[in-house]
């Protein structure tokens, strides 16, 4: 798999004040010394709010160097939309999508760190192979497939928490007796199966799964108890970004029309222990973020 010589990633604004925590990705060690922003790159017909914006191979990579300009830390490249009531889509259609993109990325001088958002092996090995460091799983490893994968390479994981095994019914009622305590538990026990086949902890990281078969109420809840997940001990990362909850709460039917409450809940999210914000609209997030740190500095 595309692994060469490890290399320390020390991120600009705070690097002479380290933490000492890391993610460890592929042949990157990133310190956690300042919250990442993952800049999202929906390379799909029918993702609920860029859907088909950056459908063919070029105008992905043209937007990727525009997130990368604007504060992009990590680009995470999806070929399959996972919005309620999606019925997903064949491994080769997604491989599709998403292959041609990944290559063209880590072809460039000084590639950016690329994430994968899969569910698929098949898709995850060949895009960690073609130069992604992150599989990023909204289905949280549970396939064993998944899993192999994970063991046989040293890409860094993105372990996510949705409620049951399919997006078509995870937003049909969604219950729990205490929504934080089940995703923390169901979250510890995939990142342990995940070192119980060998991979090494500094690899995995966490993530709620904001919308991801929750309330309004559930959402609202995981951000304000997000110290509980961060207590696992794994980097966090949320992504709320335009998703339904911030529209209910603004009243805002059209997803482009939820930057500044996007912003809002990326901002709280990092001051409550998030390492790394999922987010649509970097250039402000990124924004929001200098102004956090310069104040907490
Ligand atoms: N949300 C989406 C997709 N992937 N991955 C992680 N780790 N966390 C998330 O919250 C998350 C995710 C859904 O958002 P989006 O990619 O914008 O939409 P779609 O799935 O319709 O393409």
């Amino acid at each position: 798999m595309h692994q060469s010589g490890r290399s320390v990633h020390r991120r600009g604004r705070a690097a002479n004040r380290s933490t000492g925590r890391v993610w460890s990705c592929g042949n990157r060690v990133i310190e956690l010394d300042a919250p990442l922003v993952m800049g999202i790159l929906n390379v799909t017909p029918d993702s609920f709010s860029d859907g088909g914006e950056h459908a063919d191979a070029a105008s992905a990579v043209d937007h990727a160097r525009a997130m990368i300009a604007d504060g992009a830390d990590v680009i995470d490249v999806g070929g399959e939309s996972t919005r309620p009531g999606s019925a997903g889509i064949s491994e080769a259609a997604e491989l599709g999508r998403v292959l041609p993109v990944v290559e063209q990325l880590a072809a460039a001088a000084d590639p950016p760190l690329i994430s994968i958002d899969t569910r698929h092996a098949a898709v995850a090995r060949a895009c960690v192979n073609a130069g992604a460091s992150i599989i990023n799983d909204v289905t949280g490893f549970r396939d064993p497939a998944m899993i192999g994968v994970a063991a046989g390479c040293d890409a860094g994981l993105v372990v996510m928490h949705m409620l049951g095994p399919d997006f078509a019914t995870m937003q049909d009622d969604p219950r729990y007796d205490d929504v934080v305590a089940e995703v923390a538990t169901f979250l510890g026990e995939r990142a342990a199966a995940l070192e119980s086949v060998g991979v090494d902890p500094k690899r995995i990281a966490v993530d709620p799964g904001i919308g991801f078969g929750k309330t309004l109420e559930h959402n609202l809840e995981l951000l304000r108890r997000l110290p509980e997940i961060a207590a696992l001990g794994y980097p966090v990362l949320v992504g709320a970004s335009r998703k339904r909850f911030i529209g209910h709460i603004l009243d805002e039917e059209d997803p482009k029309r939820r930057v500044a409450g996007s912003v809002g809940a990326a901002a709280y999210a990092v001051m409550s222990g998030a390492d790394i914000v999922r987010v649509h609209d970097v250039a402000e997030t990124a924004q929001a973020l200098k102004v956090i740190a310069a104040i907490g500095r």
